[in-house]
């Protein structure tokens, strides 16, 4: 059947057959199915080692002799009794309690998403992380939890890393039985950049808790609570843990900051307690909270909340591990960390660190720092292969408190602005953030409004714009899609509401919402969405699929085709998913429990007249060969 699509099609006739044309081809689909997922592997080992990945080209790439990761030994044979259990006997509230009733600070690891997400840009992939679960089960049973889903790992688990993010959860929970996993979940933004229609928020948490989530940090990107309820409440119904959280902006102790005073904050943690939250989030994701701030801060809210405190910072300006201990000194429950070898900068404080500071104290978290160490070992070894997505940071920097930027944000705004060639005047792009947020009223910036201040900022820097032309009514501007959609309502409301004059010139006399976006998003027919998906991409949809599907279509859908065509490649090792093999060289791919791949490259063709390498392999020791277009 594919040999006669491919002969008919006009495409093919006019000789520019490409794999893109494949990619791009419905029609062929239904062969593409039936071929072989070992062939498919082989086409992608093919055409990544004859035309490299797109993604790391032009980056600098990593020394063939590197160290290859090896997790560390279990300490014991069966992973102790955790979090897991805790929360499987007890329920949420008992997992609460629980925290409350510890005099040793909580620890959660947050290698597996923000510390990437703030690293490498987000690209590590699952196997890199289902082969460091067990040792985590086993060696690490005392953590809180592991921080290894949502934030920005969904969608580039699709778009970048051709993988299904659902797979990685379900094999990171029965990796760790038990402990508890969390998420960085964006309310009613889900894992995206927009806000989604009630029933998609609540069908897609109430898929994340099926898959593996146990403990779902709920925040808004302007810390409105109105805006958490969706998110929060389908969370409780789920039966995992809610942690409802509050953004941490400004300076509590700046009389200049009075709109992020000590109230604001302590009155939204009372907001997030009445509305059901089990634990309250404490979410500094720009590292802007100082340790004399932490003490006054952390205090108060342990006097005026019966909910554990969980806080979270980055290391931006390298302050994060004074700001903890500041933090467990006034009394906070836990608090998140990073394996060192992925901890620092932008990334979060360092685990080890951490453990050490508090040795001999009456808070010590009770942890085995050999066993973090080894751990560490095994993470530095993890980072060595994404040398192409190291962001250049050499050292912490104080400039954070001028621009606020999330760490999750920065080294992404600094690479948007390479590819715009503003490299040389980031400093300006980070003053220009800076006069943005007070244009826009000084607002939490945090995914997805922090996207919309770095966007105008980038606009406005390229176009050598200030902010009092751009308030200027006389001065014509264009302003970023995202800017006019926050303007609208569409994110939601900040404390006092969007600056009038800038909304009235953005909006052009558009009538801006006052209230909840999701009010005005009319239900999503989920059944008939997964009817038509099915049609388009020829195969059954399940509950994941069409989850996936509701947050990103396009980026699903693309997913989907290439899957079509290379098959799980996720089971590849993370040399040659980015940079395929040389002749003589062997790997292993597992695609399914217990079925591996033996793969040996035996040689490359030569490019022939029709632009096509013919590449030779030994497939289990079988030879096999497959022809790929040279697009080099
Ligand atoms: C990406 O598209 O950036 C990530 C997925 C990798 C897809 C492979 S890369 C080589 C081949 N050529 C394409 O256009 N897609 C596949
Ligand atoms: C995300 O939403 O991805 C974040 O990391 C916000 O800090
Ligand atoms: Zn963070």
């Amino acid at each position: 059947a594919f040999v006669e699509n491919l002969l008919k099609h006009p495409t093919f006739l006019s000789n520019e057959y490409s794999t893109k044309f494949i990619d791009d081809t419905p029609g062929l689909f239904d062969f593409k199915a039936r071929r072989d997922r070992a062939t498919k592997i082989l086409t992608y080992i093919a055409d990544i080692s004859v035309n490299g990945h797109p993604e790391t080209e032009g980056r600098p790439r990593p020394a063939d002799d590197i160290r290859a990761p090896k997790a560390p030994a279990p300490l014991v044979e069966k992973a102790p009794e955790g979090t897991r259990q805790i929360l499987e006997r007890d329920g949420p509230k008992g997992l609460a309690d629980w925290m409350l009733s510890r005099d040793r600070l909580l620890l959660t690891d947050t290698t597996m998403r923000d510390g990437h997400q703030s690293l490498l840009a987000t690209r590590m992939r699952s196997i890199d992380m289902v082969r460091a679960a067990p040792s985590y089960a086993t060696n690490l049973p005392e953590l809180l939890s592991v921080e290894c889903w949502g934030g920005a790992t969904f969608d580039v688990a699709y778009r970048f890393l051709q993988e299904c993010p659902w797979q990685r959860l379900r094999d990171l929970r029965a990796a760790m039985p038990n402990l508890c996993t969390q998420m960085l979940l964006r309310a009613s933004n889900g894992v995206g950049y927009t806000n989604y229609p009630d029933n998609v928020v609540q069908s897609f948490v109430a898929q994340a808790a099926e898959t593996g989530i146990d403990i779902f940090r709920v925040f808004d990107s302007l810390n409105w609570v109105e805006n958490m309820r969706v998110a929060m409440d389908a969370v409780i119904e789920s039966g995992k843990v809610c942690e409802g959280t509050v953004c941490y902006t400004g300076d509590i102790l700046d009389p200049a900051r009075a709109k992020y005073d000590l109230k604001y904050y302590v009155d939204m943690a009372k907001a997030l307690e009445a509305a059901g939250a089990h634990v309250l989030g404490l979410k500094d994701m720009a590292g802007l909270l100082k340790p004399a701030a932490a003490r006054v801060l952390v205090k108060a809210l342990k006097e005026e909340i019966g909910i554990p405190v969980h806080f979270h910072t980055h290391d931006t300006a390298g302050i994060a591990c004074a700001t903890i201990l500041a933090a467990t000194d006034a009394g906070v429950d836990a608090a998140d960390v990073a394996m060192d070898a992925f901890s620092g900068n932008t990334s979060q404080a360092t685990f080890g660190t951490i453990l050490a500071a508090l040795k001999d104290d009456p808070r010590d978290p009770g942890m085995d720092a050999t066993a973090v160490r080894h751990m560490s070992d095994y993470w530095e070894a993890v980072r060595a292969q994404y040398l192409a997505f190291e962001s250049g940071m050499q050292a912490p920097s104080s400039e954070v408190y001028l621009h606020e930027m999330p760490g999750g944000q920065f080294t992404n705004l600094k690479a948007q602005a390479r590819s715009m060639g503003l490299e040389e005047r980031w400093h300006e792009v980070a003053q220009m953030y800076s006069d943005v947020n007070a244009m826009f009223g000084d607002i939490v910036k945090v995914t997805p409004s922090s996207k919309v201040v770095g966007d105008m900022a980038l606009m406005m820097v390229a176009q050598g714009l200030t902010t009092a032309q751009v308030e200027d009514p006389k001065t014509d501007v264009s302003f970023p899609e995202s800017v006019i959609d926050m303007l609208r309502g569409n994110l939601g409301q900040p404390p006092e509401g969007w600056p009038k004059v800038l909304q009235k010139k953005a909006l052009k006399g558009e009538t801006p919402l006052t209230d909840r976006p999701g009010k005005h998003l009319k239900a999503v027919d989920l059944d008939a969405v997964r009817a038509t998906l099915a049609k388009d991409i020829g195969q059954d949809v399940d509950d994941e699929d069409l989850n996936g599907y509701l947050m990103y279509p396009k980026v699903f859908t693309d997913y989907v085709e290439r899957h079509q065509t290379y098959g799980p490649v996720r089971a590849l090792t993370t040399p040659v998913f980015f940079y395929g093999m040389t002749p003589g060289e062997e790997t292993f791919a597992e695609i399914d429990p217990g079925k591996t791949l033996e793969i040996r490259m035996v040689a490359r063709g030569e490019t022939n007249e029709d632009g096509e390498v013919r590449v030779f392999f030994e497939l289990n020791g079988q030879p096999r060969n497959i022809r790929v277009p040279d697009r080099r």
